[in-house]
């Protein structure tokens, strides 16, 4: 893969190495200790946020993620390449190239950051990053994801089940939905100033699926805080869908009795549906979805049902999944 150097050199190549990953540390720390003061109120509340800004001014990616513990949904495969991983993204609000996010991404702010929680709940919040990071033991979960264009990946994401912040959203019995909203910031996200997509990014789930215990909630990978490219400082990961399904950098998760309109549906309904799941029998309009190559092997592999992941066939059980697509 071509890095493009479009804007400057990375600081880790200006920096000796060791002081760069030293002054990482100290940043991700100091954030830190900040919010274990904070528990179980909004970090904001207690915090100025320019506080936070002037110690923590660049995005703590690469952060170790300390004392997390395995999870018994991990795959045993090969785990893909940290560079392929982290060369080769989506994410249309920095590139709609695949080595673009990386470079352009750099300099995305993450930090203060805050989720609104609302729609169809008891009561709306804003929640901090850093309190949301604590609300439950990070697993390390080792997961395929297989993007709808046909390439997949294998990957130590770091989080826990969505479903523990949904319960703590106290959602409304008519709440059905779960939709998912990225950040909109043209400033800081070049592909947000071109008219690919309809801006901000929009994701969507039903409500069992956002509680399946196999939707992810993730906060970083291979043992480290989220590179922005992958969508830092908080993004889902549904394994068991296309990877469009899991938004990256999200501000908002509102509860809705409507199914969302998601992003790619908008912009090609008879290409990209709502549930996207991840069948080798459905093809999409212009290409087979029968089989995958996963980033850094050559010969293309079979695609699973589910991904592979049939813990959820029953979610779908008597819905027509070629109509429901
Ligand atoms: N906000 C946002 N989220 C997004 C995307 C995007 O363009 N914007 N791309 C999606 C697609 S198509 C894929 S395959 C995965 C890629 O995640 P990765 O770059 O970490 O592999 O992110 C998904 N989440
Ligand atoms: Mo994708």
């Amino acid at each position: 893969m071509l890095i493009k150097k479009a804007d400057g050199i990375a600081s880790s190549e200006i920096t000796p190495k060791e002081t760069y990953l030293n002054r990482r540390k100290f940043l991700a720390s100091a954030a830190l200790t900040g919010a274990a003061a904070a528990t179980g109120v909004a970090f904001r509340e207690l915090v100025h946020p320019s506080t936070i800004a002037q110690a923590n001014a660049t995005a703590p990616a690469n952060a170790k993620i300390e004392g997390l513990k395995k999870s018994p949904f991990s795959t045993t495969e090969k785990e893909t390449p940290y560079k392929d991983v982290t060369t080769y993204n989506n994410f249309y609000e920095f590139s709609t190239d695949k080595d673009g996010p990386a470079e352009l991404a750099k300099n995305f702010k993450t930090r203060p950051w805050t989720v609104t929680i609302d729609g169809l709940v008891k009561k709306k919040q804003e929640l901090d990053i850093d309190a949301i990071m604590k609300m439950a033991a990070q697993e390390e979960r080792i997961y395929r994801h297989r993007c709808v264009e046909g390439w997949s990946i294998v990957v130590p994401w770091a989080g826990f089940s969505l479903s523990e912040l949904v319960k703590r959203a106290e959602s409304l019995g008519k709440a059905k939905f779960v939709e998912f909203t990225t950040l909109y910031d043209p400033k800081q996200m070049p592909g947000q100033r071109v008219n690919v997509l309809k801006w901000p990014y929009v994701e969507g789930l039903r409500m069992d699926e956002a509680m399946h215990p196999l939707a992810l909630l993730c906060f970083g990978l291979y043992g480290e805080a989220l590179p922005n490219q992958d969508g830092a400082p908080i993004r889902i990961v549904i394994p068991w869908k296309y990877g469009f399904k899991s938004a990256k950098s999200i501000v908002r998760i509102r509860f809705t009795e409507e199914q969302p309109v998601n992003t790619w549906q908008a912009s090609a309904p008879s290409e990209y549906g709502f549930y996207s799941n991840v069948n080798p029998n459905v093809d999409h309009p212009r290409w087979s979805q029968a089989k995958e190559r996963r980033l850094g092997e050559f010969f293309k592999r079979a695609t699973l049902m589910f991904n592979g992941y049939d813990q959820v066939a029953s979610l779908y059980s008597g819905m027509d999944l070629k109509k429901n697509f």
